[in-house]
């Protein structure tokens, strides 16, 4: 007996606990399965410029297409718009005391282009550096790492046909490189873009988003590549103007799989349609090149690859990190693709918002599919959490679901971690309850509860909860 290791002597207490045993004593029960980060795991919560600041017309800030879109009738639920949102403008102290207060180590926010270049390109606006740079010094006083998107969809309204412009990607590529040129003094990590799929496709091709259109598959595959582009072409602005030690990535919103059953045939069928959704976007990023199937399956509606383009979209990166939220189920099968989507099932347990499927096992397999997938020197999940209907009573949220929610996902992001995986930080979504685009005010992805008459924030129950964690720097 004196061998035994702990997780043996668990062994064993579970199994005479199963023939009727008994627990035994206290002190042979199995300490609690070790479920710890890695050290100097870096804890964040994460925001965006439009859902956050208001401020819309404030200090010389161009418009961009989210302030036409939510001021178009029938766009956004109940009319709402981001010209107020968190007020995170003028509040930005006091939303980093909340990061302060969870002992968070880091804070990822975006910024709005077009309060840098009012027009998209051209002239600079001094007032909108000089913003940003408040928020950035006010993190660091703080003793919080900032990291900085320089587009999470908020695209200047005046710039000329938008994504379906090829010079958007040019006018991203100045304003990416003027901004790391800027901060790079003090923000060592740069994400270009946030989420590719959101302001392509459910902009131009589903419309539920801006610019709220309905284009057709060769134009469609042209907006992609003009947002692949951008994100290459900004990549190497940022390298070219930022100081040494400055990390450039992206943060995207992969499709991964989960497979069904744990067995090689699957966990390889779920691997390889995860690389195979991501063909127009992360493959083309992480490959430099759009998988040959894509291509021929698009024929004459596939993107216009000028030279240059694929060197500059498969430009190395420092970090790659994932807003990981929901995957649907895989499993092998007998067909061309070697595998079948499983639909979701009629009980499949959601959040609030009716897309977020609760699928805590995408967490792992997400991170290890990036993983093996391409090797990146280091993932990071940029963002996740949850929506949810909890009410405030009497100025307090009980949340307990999204403590579930976090809990679960947390725990397959540590299994990650645990196996190897090169995952090195998390940033929640979100720190506080925020413009959730097209569905406005009506969907809270929040640990703070914000009241938008008064402003005021309120630790729910889930931001004590994060806090905990943070604290231990493990779910147990
Ligand atoms: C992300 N989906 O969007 C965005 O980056 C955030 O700005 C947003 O507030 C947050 O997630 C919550 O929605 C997504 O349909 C939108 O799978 C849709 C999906 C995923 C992410």
């Amino acid at each position: 007996m004196a061998d035994l290791s702990r997780r043996d002597i668990g062994k064993l207490v579970g199994a005479s606990a199963l023939v009727g045993g008994g627990l035994g004593t206290p002190a042979a029960l199995a300490a609690p399965r070790d479920q710890s980060f890695p050290k100097d795991f870096v804890w964040g919560c994460a925001t965006a410029s439009y859902q956050i600041e208001g401020a819309y017309r404030e200090d010389g800030r161009g418009l961009s297409n989210w302030d036409v879109f939510s001021h178009t009738p029938g766009k956004v639920a109940n009319g709402d718009t981001g010209d107020v949102a968190c007020d995170s403008y003028h509040r930005y102290r006091e939303d980093n005391q909340l990061l302060k207060n969870l002992g968070a180590r880091a804070y990822r926010f975006s910024i709005a282009w077009s309060r840098i270049f009012p027009e998209g390109r051209g002239t600079v606006n001094q007032r909108g550096i000089d913003h940003y740079n408040r928020v950035i010094d006010d993190l660091l006083a703080n003793g919080i790492t900032p990291y900085v998107t320089l587009f999470h969809w908020d695209l200047p309204a005046a710039l000329p046909g938008g994504w379906q412009n090829r010079d958007t990607a040019y006018a991203f590529a100045d304003y990416a490189g003027l901004m790391a040129g800027k901060i790079s003094d003090r923000v060592k990590d740069i994400m270009t873009i946030n989420e590719f799929l959101c302001f392509t496709d459910l902009g131009h091709k589903v419309g539920t988003k801006a610019p709220g259109l309905r284009l057709g598959p060769r134009e469609v595959n042209h907006v992609r590549h003009n947002g692949l582009l951008a994100h290459g072409l900004g990549t190497q602005a940022v390298r070219a103007s930022a100081k040494p030690g400055t990390r450039v990535g992206l943060a995207e919103n992969a499709a991964f799989h989960i497979p069904v059953i744990e067995t090689p045939e699957h966990i390889a069928a779920a691997k390889k349609a995860t690389r195979d959704a991501n063909a127009m976007f992360l493959t083309a990023v992480m490959e430099g090149k759009y998988p040959d199937f894509y291509l021929e399956a698009e024929g004459a509606n596939a993107p216009k690859i000028q030279s240059g383009d694929m060197a500059a979209i498969g430009s190395p990166l420092d970090f790659v990190a994932i807003n990981l939220y929901t995957a649907p189920y895989v499993q092998a099968a007998d067909n061309k693709a070697g595998y079948t989507v499983l639909p979701p099932t009629a009980t499949s347990p959601r959040m609030a918002s009716p897309w977020l499927r609760v699928t805590p096992e995408a967490a792992y397999w997400g991170i290890r599919q990036v993983s093996e997938l391409w090797n990146p020197k280091v993932l990071y999940v940029s963002e996740n959490g949850c929506s949810t209907d909890d009410p405030a009573v009497n100025g307090m949220v009980n949340d307990a679901d999204r403590v579930m929610y976090l809990r679960n996902y947390l725990g397959q992001f540590q299994r990650a971690t645990a196996e190897g995986y090169p995952l090195k930080g998390y940033f929640l979504w979100s720190l506080m309850d925020n413009f959730e685009w097209e569905d406005g005010y009506t969907k809270l992805f929040g640990i703070h509860h914000v009241d938008f008459k008064t402003q005021k924030r309120t630790p729910k129950l889930s931001a004590a909860w994060y806090k905990e964690v943070i604290r231990r720097n493990a779910l147990v």
